[in-house]
């Protein structure tokens, strides 16, 4: 047997290397040596196109020939052989392990970046509002994060546990003062530098019963003649409610008790059956708003204007 002839012996059977996968491509991750008395060529046995992300040179080196995420792959099980330069060349392998090691290249993301929640003003703190969701595709500290709300001007209304993303009422709401909070909430990482994301979150505040209608006026006046046919409007009564789309109505609860006047949902006061002067010269109604758990109340004076009924009968009497 000739001197070319002796096949070569690779120093070790399993080699282990470690590369990073923010390495640059053409890194060296490691080098296998095959000894021999000749020059010897080393390949990586074909393995479903997964070599193409490292080959080895003719010196051993192993090179990484393009960029590599751990999130894709960690782990590369290759098999290199060295074989020598003969028409019938002898040859040798060994396996090659390559672990991809973690670096924090992703940043926490959220499920979605808007979030919308409604949540009813008279909520007691404590109350959860929502609760946002992010992940982060890194491993240990790259991987592990925490939340909190980024925008100062809602502090003290909101609060977000920084584990869990439960984001929950600390304060009060009034819808009448503020109907709609826009949060802003980050995710960190505790990778080295740290990386982070935002998510809006929308709070709406839906409206309770909770505030009294008020008349514009605590007295009206209005005056009226008394042959004014029922129907005719005296005047008009509002009543202002702070809450979302009031629905008031009105009624006369005194001063009326022969039922001649009469109110509409719009506040105007009409008249309902005729009147008579020379009975009753002045009304003071009581008339109330209701926004159906909450009245007001105002006063109502209306003066009936003589219309000089009396006199032409009287002469007509005389006439007789
Ligand atoms: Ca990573
Ligand atoms: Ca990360
Ligand atoms: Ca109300
Ligand atoms: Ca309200």
């Amino acid at each position: 047997m000739g001197a070319a002839d002796q096949p070569p012996v690779f120093e070790q059977t399993v080699y282990r290397f470690n590369t990073l996968e923010d390495c640059a491509t053409s890194t060296v991750v490691g080098t296998v040596s095959a000894e021999s008395n000749g020059s010897i060529l080393y390949r990586f046995v074909s393995d479903g196109g997964i070599q193409d992300d490292f080959d080895v040179n003719g010196s051993g080196d192993i090179v990484s020939m393009r960029p590599l995420d751990r999130e894709t792959r960690e782990m590369y099980e290759l098999i290199v052989r060295a074989e020598t330069r003969a028409s019938l060349p002898l040859v040798a392998h060994a396996r090659v392990l390559i672990h991809v090691g973690d670096v924090n290249d992703n940043a926490p993301r959220f499920e979605t970046d808007r979030y919308a929640a409604v949540i009813a003003e008279g909520s007691a703190p404590g109350m959860q509002v929502i609760q946002v969701v992010a992940e982060d595709a890194d491993l240990g500290l790259n991987g592990q994060f925490y939340y909190m709300i980024s925008n100062e001007s809602v502090s003290g209304v909101f609060v977000c546990d920084s584990s869990t993303g439960s984001i929950s009422l600390t304060g009060e709401l009034d819808r009448e003062s503020v109907s709609e909070y826009r949060l802003s909430v980050v995710a960190v990482d505790r990778g080295v530098p740290r990386l982070s994301s935002t998510t809006q979150v929308i709070v709406m505040v839906s409206d309770e019963n909770d505030n009294a209608p008020v008349f514009r006026q605590s007295t009206y006046s209005g005056a009226v003649n008394e042959d004014a046919l029922p129907g005719t409007i005296i005047l008009v009564v509002v009543a202002i409610d702070a809450d979302s789309a009031p629905s008031l109505m009105y009624h006369i609860a005194g001063g009326d008790v022969l039922g001649q006047f009469g109110v509409r949902r719009s506040g105007e006061i009409y008249v309902n059956k005729l009147l008579d002067r020379e009975e009753t010269a002045h009304y003071q109604l009581t008339v109330l708003a209701t926004d159906g758990a909450h009245t007001a109340v105002t006063t109502v004076n209306i003066n009936i204007l003589d219309a000089n009924d009396n006199s032409p009968v009287c002469e007509q009497v005389s006439l007789d």
